[in-house]
């Protein structure tokens, strides 16, 4: 039996990574951070009592800033396969965050590739880095490949460069088998609530409900290659199971904007939406009840916004035979489908008086 260590594993790509590898049979270690609250939903469907026998599944108190508590947990699991998934991953709160944001996903990253090198696990333990197509940024051409120079526009895509390189150099450094993931947009049902996806399936199936009358976005016009994290856990796995560590573009080679997004998710609720004015001014107004339900908000524009993504990902296809199974359509339904439950639940709860869990960005 495999055993893996997953940092990050309470995040969107962490909960379905995880269910993966237990799927195959893996020991599956996480890294959990200490929160006030329970920060666990995404993974309380794996949960096991550590009473009991068999377990697979545990997590370990921890934080990518903190050297010696990675090194203390790698030591004591001794992993085949090290996912690093954590990060502070929202490319706008980057630029609030700067240094944090540094210290996590870029020094973060570092601190668990030197844990494998003190502890001396080089010829061991393979590592997966999570990159993104942040990366690329100003795109210097499309679609991008693993090919195409990178130009990072945010706090968040700089410190993710450094990651890539450390990543890159520790592999001719010390030989070990790591590589990165360069992985375009991937969403799902448990897409954190301030992504622009989540963001809008929840609030569409919260204004069909009558929950909310209308919502605030940001930059409509931007362009993503957005794909189903089922599918891309699958690839960041397959990574690590090759003769030779090597980075490879993860995308489904389509691309759709924000707008287009909005339109797609509306037409699964039975909503149409018309585009009126322009800029700052536009709105979408529903057709069939005439009511304005998206407007512009600049406080969502980024300092530096990266207007299109698009991949191209021929490696993946032709080295591990790797294609995206879920389309973008099949995406948008999952994920409004199980948002219009959660309103559904919030409705039955605001109508016993309880005040139902309203939170905005
Ligand atoms: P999420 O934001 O959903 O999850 C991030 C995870 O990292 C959470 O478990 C979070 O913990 C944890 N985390 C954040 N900071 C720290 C820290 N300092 N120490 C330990 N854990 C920390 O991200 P995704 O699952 O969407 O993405 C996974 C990775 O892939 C990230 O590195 C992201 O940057 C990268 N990526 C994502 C893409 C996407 O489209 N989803 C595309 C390309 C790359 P907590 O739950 O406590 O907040
Ligand atoms: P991104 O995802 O920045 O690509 O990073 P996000 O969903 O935040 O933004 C995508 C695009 O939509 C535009 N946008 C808005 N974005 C948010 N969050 N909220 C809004 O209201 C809004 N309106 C328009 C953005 O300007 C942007 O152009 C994600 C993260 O998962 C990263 O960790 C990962 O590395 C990249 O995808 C690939």
């Amino acid at each position: 039996m495999k055993t893996a260590f997953i940092t990050g594993v309470t995040g969107q790509d962490g909960a379905y990574l995880a269910e993966f590898l237990l799927g195959k049979g893996y020991d599956v270690h996480g890294l959990k951070r200490r929160a006030s609250s329970f920060n666990t939903d995404r993974v309380d469907h794996l949960y096991q009592d550590p009473h009991e026998e068999d377990v697979r599944f545990t997590l370990h108190y921890g934080d990518l800033t903190d050297s010696t508590n990675l090194i203390r947990i790698i030591q004591e699991i001794q992993p085949d396969e090290i996912y690093n998934l954590a990060a502070q991953s929202h490319v706008a709160v980057s630029f609030e965050t700067p240094e944090y944001t540094a210290n996590s996903d870029a020094l973060g990253t570092l601190r668990v590739l030197e844990a494998i090198r003190i502890l001396g696990l080089e010829g061991k333990t393979k590592f997966y880095q999570a990159s993104t197509s942040e990366l690329f940024g100003k795109v210097q051409e499309t679609p991008q490949t693993e090919k195409t120079p990178f130009y990072p526009r945010s706090p968040y895509a700089c410190a993710k460069l450094y990651s890539y390189w450390i990543c890159v150099n520790y592999r001719e450094a010390y030989n070990m088998y790591a590589c990165n993931g360069i992985l375009f947009n991937h969403e799902s049902p448990v897409r954190g609530e301030t992504f622009v996806t989540r963001k809008i399936t929840r609030a569409l199936a919260r204004i069909k409900l009558g929950l909310q009358k209308d919502m605030y976005l940001g930059n409509l016009s931007a362009k993503r290659d957005w794909g189903h994290a089922k599918d891309y856990v699958k690839m960041q796995w397959l990574m690590l199971q090759q003769e030779t560590p090597e980075d490879f573009v993860i995308a489904t080679g389509v691309q759709h904007s924000v707008r287009e997004f909005v339109q797609i998710a509306a037409e699964q609720l039975d909503m149409q939406i018309e585009w009126r004015g322009e800029g700052l001014q536009e709105i979408g107004v529903e057709k069939n009840s005439g009511k304005t339900i998206v407007h512009v908000d600049s406080r969502y524009f980024r300092p530096t916004e990266v207007e299109t993504l698009l991949g191209n990902p021929a490696k993946a296809k032709e080295k591990l035979g790797w294609v995206p199974e879920i389309t973008f359509e099949q995406l948008v339904q999952e994920m409004v489908v199980a948002d219009l439950k959660l309103a559904e639940r919030d409705q039955i709860v605001s109508k016993k008086g309880y005040k139902a869990y309203n939170y905005f960005e």
